[in-house]
């Protein structure tokens, strides 16, 4: 069974959308195997986002995954991976078709209100930052 990384970023803590993302990857009929909620370091964001540090909007980035708790889970399923970044939708929340997480909860390209993990290669090696301990 395939597995991905999730976060419900700062912004969709923040303005108490937890409920309302879990709730979508529930009736997706994926699983939550592993749930946290924590304020990332400097170190792990970056980690993290290692593959955009010589983009313009890195330290931005770090600043803004940084600023408040968010909430790290474990999803699973049948193509979960692809399955997740289905319902979230395109980066940029303006371009995200209505009906995904970011179509319908965001305007901004950075506020996105969740990260999903982009291939099963990336997902392992987030899964592993975010929860060493899990088998
Ligand atoms: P994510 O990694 O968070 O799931 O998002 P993604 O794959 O859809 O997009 P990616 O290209 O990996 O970008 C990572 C996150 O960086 C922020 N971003 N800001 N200011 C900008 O132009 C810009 N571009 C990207 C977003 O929070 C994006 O989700
Ligand atoms: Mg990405």
């Amino acid at each position: 069974m395939e597995r991905t990384l999730v976060l419900i970023k700062p912004d969709g803590v923040r303005r108490n959308i937890i409920g309302e993302v879990i709730s979508r990857i529930e009736r997706k009929g994926l699983k939550i195997v592993a749930l946290d909620l924590r304020t990332l370091d400097a170190e792990t964001a970056k980690t993290h986002y290692e593959e955009h540090a010589a983009r313009p909007f890195f330290e931005s980035l770090v600043e803004f995954i940084t600023g408040g708790p968010l909430v790290a889970m474990v999803v699973e399923g049948e193509r979960a991976v692809e399955a997740f970044r289905a319902l979230a939708g395109a980066t940029d929340p303006v371009q995200a078709a209505p009906g995904t997480i970011r179509g319908d909860f965001a305007l901004e390209v950075q506020q996105n209100i969740v990260h999903g993990s982009d291939s099963t290669y990336s997902a392992d090696r987030e899964i592993k930052l975010f929860f060493p301990d899990l088998a």
